[in-house]
């Protein structure tokens, strides 16, 4: 009972004034087996900690947030990085499991999962259209000739 009050305390207390930082690198490289990648593709953390994204060489990326929980409003998504050191910070305060990729390398598998707090249970996330948010990037057309962003990437 006691260990278990203590824990509580100590949840309470590691949000938000204890909030950490994360570094998810962009990594390209030709040697690898896969040549683009997240560094590392899989994380989780805390609500009110902040993860940055940062390019490791000079490969252009640009991180889009695909799949979140529902109650996240926000497009969550970085300007391309065009060179080695570009970054783009987020503080995600709402629990549950966040996908993502990088646009030009979507098909290539750059992609990653982030889990904030808790995973999200089936139903409780939403795709989110990948290909309006390079539009609003772009300011370019109005046309969606893509299907939405897929909700079954497979881990
Ligand atoms: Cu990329």
């Amino acid at each position: 009972m006691k260990k278990t009050l203590l824990t509580a305390t100590l949840i309470l207390a590691s949000t938000p004034a204890f909030a950490k930082e994360y570094t998810i690198k962009e990594v390209t490289d030709d040697n690898a087996k896969k040549q683009n990648f997240f560094s590392p593709d899989k994380l989780t953390i805390q609500p009110g900690d902040t993860v940055t994204f940062v390019n490791a060489q000079d490969t252009p990326h640009e991180v889009m947030f695909i799949n979140v929980p529902k109650a996240v409003d926000a497009m969550i998504m970085s300007p391309m990085h065009e060179k080695k050191g570009d970054s783009f910070s987020y503080t995600f305060t709402i629990p549950g499991t966040y996908k993502f990729h990088c646009h030009p390398h979507e098909a290539l598998g750059m992609d990653g999962t982030l889990i904030v707090g808790k995973p999200s249970k089936p139903g409780q996330t939403k795709a989110v259209d990948h290909h309006k948010m390079a539009k609003k990037l772009e300011g370019g057309s109005d046309s969606d000739h893509h299907h939405a962003a897929t909700s079954t990437t497979k881990d």
